[in-house]
């Protein structure tokens, strides 16, 4: 495979106007019917000769079976054709391809391109799975109107579906029927949607800011329209919400969702015809976790907000992902932000970026959130492209405020919609309606790393001033040695000895400028100095973690204790206690490596003890003060992870805390559970925040071994009327010495959950991440389990997925197992699903972290990835790079 540039762009030599396609669909074979009316690209300037350049067009795994150019038949001798390529020479401007293709998504299992699932034909082409399915200039800067027609049997596809509106349908009365639908929005191939399958659908309306109706129906397999509803609610809120909140309305007649059970990603938004991973569309109470009801409403929302942010304005080539997908992240957070906990989502995002993002930043495959090359674009679908992305576009909102974010966004819809475009034009229309210069900003975009961000301060208390020192500097990436300075938004308070925030007014300044602020660091080293503190105050900094950076001050720990207690924003409340934490465990980790007696400093003790009994904080505040930060976090900001002592010191300090704090614990966990026991169950903010403390509480109380815990452990596990309640207690059985009860508990799941798969994913995932010793039999016998496929993406990260990336203790046993596991999974996914394969090795990637032991035993796993026969481009440019 060969690297490609973003400084070799060039637009495209031909356009497609048009683009008519039919497809047949059968059991052994589907054939493709491709009309493309074209023309050359009118900003392409003519060669020198003033000839037309050759039509190159993308091709892979096609049979070709008919090709003509304006109506002439052309022969083999007329096209030249390799394996991703059909090459012809165009000898007038203006011109009509003709092509018949054979595929066969019925062995398709790499899921890309048209294949088949659970019986039912569906399609996945972003990014480049267009060509899979007919000749194409398949690229985004190629924008095109859409007719399709599908054929197939009626009696077992009796829902053909397409993007646009419905024109026409009928039968040809042998047992066959079509369907034309028709997209009058141009777009690039990559939008491209085909669903064909016995499914049944729910039905609402939708009537938009003008008035206009919108029919909505998600479609699913008959047993699961149970399992819709929750999702048509999602649906609904979000296009109320882009009305509200950006002014985007929806615009076409019809909105369909499919869910589909084999599927690489979580979600696809083709132009009016989304395809989700069932994980993503199907909740009710029984069967779905309030993660999972969230994680619904967020993915349906994210979907839809693509119809803007992504469709009707697409990408000029694929190193401009982010410009959809971080700008869609950042819509999607805002709006759970609004349906749900402002602070809780911040905290869930913050957690998450920080432990896995920060930890891609750092690794092999650190690029930027608009990256300069690729091997594979597939690989790029990434949590620097979506959730650095997203932060990218918090901070210019943070930058610029709401209103003229606002602006800026109504902008760049009005003047690129229809246009396939670039993070710059992004950037220029926040420019334009802001008057704000961003081009130092936009460093953003092309250098990666994670920022540190040091700050130390001084008080002249003669003066009364108070001074903040800020030193940003980057570590080296790959390819990127030297970073210039970020702007990095810092909004900040100055707390006093209550915790109230100070007036605050710099030097220079008339007069003070409220009391919680953004300033902005540009320069490598910068102070800020504050006038007027008649005592030298606390700060509290990079409130809402307002930029993506590392921050390091040098809080005691009784300050961090001060800002637990009277931080007003929420988020630092909860940052304070984490730093906290972060310093108790890495006080334990010390104590585990001189092989001393673990001590835990009772300051977390009274800390977390003021948390549990402030009965005026949200619970879900609570849960999340209550988190101690995960191993994932703790792997991340060590310089060498040592994976033994992080388990045992985490595992040490829970049990110690669920020890001193069990008075408190027990009380909340026996109020919220009365209330669960005595409450139908809802999916909204205040009941996932009690049920979210609860759970919480249940797995600190399961470490005390105490009888009556085991007994309410029990009870919560069968007498529920919910599956985040069940799964809670099944997952601290599974963790648990009560091997009887464990084994009793997951037998009994197992046998009523039998045949709902995505319940089984949850069964497979909570026994892949329990810490006991064991985990790799465990996990290779539930391989050989009759519910388990390694066809199905979502059981492989259900089950591989959830044992590598949780089970760090496991995973990295000092003998190797687990990495030798792991690549032969890698090794044995390379063949069949190559997108999912590259997944996987994620842990892997990330060797440097580990003891020389450790990174000699996982690189020789790389390097026997590496030869162990063809890769693909997927697996081959992840080892690659690992390994340079
Ligand atoms: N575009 C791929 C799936 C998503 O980000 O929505
Ligand atoms: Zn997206």
């Amino acid at each position: 495979p060969k690297m490609i540039y973003l400084e070799d762009y060039q637009a495209p030599d031909y356009l497609i106007d048009e683009t008519h396609l039919t497809f047949e669909l059968y059991e052994d074979h589907t054939l493709v019917h491709a009309q493309l009316v074209m023309r050359r690209n009118p900003a392409c300037a003519a060669d020198s000769t003033g000839g037309l350049p050759p039509l190159v067009l993308d091709g892979q795994q096609l049979e070709l079976l008919n090709l003509a150019l304006d109506d002439r038949e052309l022969t083999v001798a007329d096209y030249q054709l390799d394996d991703s390529h059909l090459t012809l020479q165009p000898t007038q401007e203006r011109f009509v391809i003709d092509s018949s293709v054979r595929i066969h998504p019925e062995s398709n299992t790499a899921l890309e391109g048209l294949y088949k699932s659970s019986g039912m034909f569906c399609t996945q082409c972003e990014a480049e799975g267009f060509r899979k399915i007919t000749y194409y200039l398949d690229r985004p800067d190629v924008m095109s109107k859409f007719t399709t027609t599908v054929s197939a049997e009626q009696h077992s596809y009796p829902v053909l579906l397409s993007n646009g509106n419905p024109i026409a349908t009928g039968s040809e009365g042998d047992g066959r029927h079509w369907a034309t639908w028709e997209d009058p929005f141009m777009k690039p191939a990559y939008l491209f949607a085909l669903v064909a399958g016995d499914l049944w659908c729910v039905e609402d309306r939708f009537t938009t800011m003008s008035a206009r109706e919108v029919t909505l129906r998600i479609y699913v397999e008959p047993e699961n329209i149970d399992k819709v509803q929750h999702a048509m609610d999602s649906l609904k809120k979000s296009m109320t919400w882009d009305e509200q909140v950006y002014g985007r309305e929806y615009d076409l007649d019809i909105f369909m969702i499919v869910a589909v059970n084999d599927f690489n990603m979580g979600a696809m938004e083709n132009k009016g015809l989304n395809i989700f991973n069932s994980s993503c569309v199907l909740a009710r109470a029984e069967t779905a976790t309030d993660a999972a009801h969230q994680r619904v409403e967020a993915v349906v929302a994210h979907e839809y907000f693509h119809n803007w942010s992504g469709n009707r304005v697409t990408c000029r080539d694929w190193f401009q992902l982010s410009l959809k997908e971080g700008f869609t992240v950042f819509r999607d957070s805002e709006f759970s932000a609004d349906m749900n906990s402002r602070t809780v989502k911040r905290i869930e995002d913050v957690a998450y970026l920080r432990t896995h993002q920060f930890a891609e930043d750092a690794g092999p495959m650190a690029h930027p959130v608009r990256p300069d090359a690729y091997m594979e674009i597939s690989n790029f679908y990434t949590l620097t492209i979506y959730e650095k992305g997203s932060e990218v576009l918090r901070m210019i909102h943070t930058l610029l405020g709401a209103e003229t974010f606002r602006k800026g966004s109504d902008l760049y819809f009005e003047r690129h919609d229809g246009q396939a475009v670039t993070c710059d034009d992004f950037v220029q229309a926040m420019e334009d309606a802001s008057g704000v210069d961003l081009s130092q900003f936009k460093r953003w975009y092309t250098q990666a790393g994670t920022p540190r961000l040091e700050v130390s301060e001084s008080y002249d208390a003669a003066a009364n001033t108070y001074r903040l020192q800020f030193r940003q500097s980057c570590p080296a990436t790959p390819g990127q040695a030297e970073k210039l300075p970020f702007v990095i938004p810092v909004e900040l308070a100055l707390l006093d000895a209550e915790g109230r925030e100070l007036p605050l007014q710099l030097v220079g300044e008339d007069k003070p400028v409220g009391r919680s602020r953004v300033l902005q660091v540009t320069q490598a080293e910068q102070a800020f100095t504050f006038l007027n503190l008649e005592a030298k105050p606390l700060p509290s900094l990079l409130r809402g973690f307002s930029a993506p950076v590392k921050l390091s001050f040098p809080y005691s720990r009784d300050q961090l204790m001060f800002l637990m207690q009277h931080d007003s924003d929420g988020f630092n409340r909860w940052e304070a206690g984490q730093q906290l934490s972060v310093q108790v465990l890495q006080e334990l980790i010390g104590q585990h490596q001189r092989g001393e007696a673990l001590v835990l400093d009772q300051r977390l003790v009274s800390a977390l003890r003021s948390v549990l009994e402030n009965a005026s904080l949200d619970q879900a505040m609570v849960a999340e003060m209550l988190s101690l930060p995960g191993e994932g976090y703790l792997t991340e900001i060590s310089e060498v992870a040592d994976v033994d002592a992080i388990h045992a010191a985490r595992e040490f300090a829970r049990s110690a805390l669920a020890t001193a704090l069990f008075e408190p614990l027990w009380a909340r966990y026996q109020v919220n559970r009365e209330l669960s026991r005595s409450t139908a169950y809802v999916a909204e903010s205040s009941h996932f925040a009690r049920r979210s403390l609860q759970n919480i509480a249940l797995s600190y109380l399961m470490l005390t071994g105490k009888a009556e815990v085991l007994a309410a452990c029990l009870e919560q596990f069968e007498v529920c009327d919910n599956m985040t309640e069940r799964l809670a207690a099944l997952a601290v059985l599974v963790n648990s010495p009560f091997t009887s009860e464990r084994d009793a508990a997951l037998q009994s799941f197992a046998e009523h959950f039998k045949d709902n798969a995505l319940v089984m994913d949850q069964w497979f995932s909570v026994q892949a991440a329990s810490t006991l010793p064991g985990g790799l039999v465990r996990v290779q016998a539930l391989m050989q389990h009759p519910a388990f496929t390694m066809k199905n993406p979502n059981k492989v990260r259900a089950l591989i997925g959830a044992f590598a990336g949780q089970n760090l203790i496991n995973f990295h046993a000092a003998d190797g197992s687990g990495y030798r596991f792991l690549a032969d999974q890698v090794i044995s996914l390379n063949a069949s699903n190559p997108q999912i394969a590259s997944r996987q090795l994620g842990p892997l990637t990330r060797w440097r972290k580990y003891d020389a032991s450790r990174q000699a035993l996982m690189k020789a796993e790389l390097e026997r990835i590496l030869v162990s026969g063809e890769l693909s481009s997927d697996v081959f440019e992840v080892v690659s790079k690992s390994l340079a």
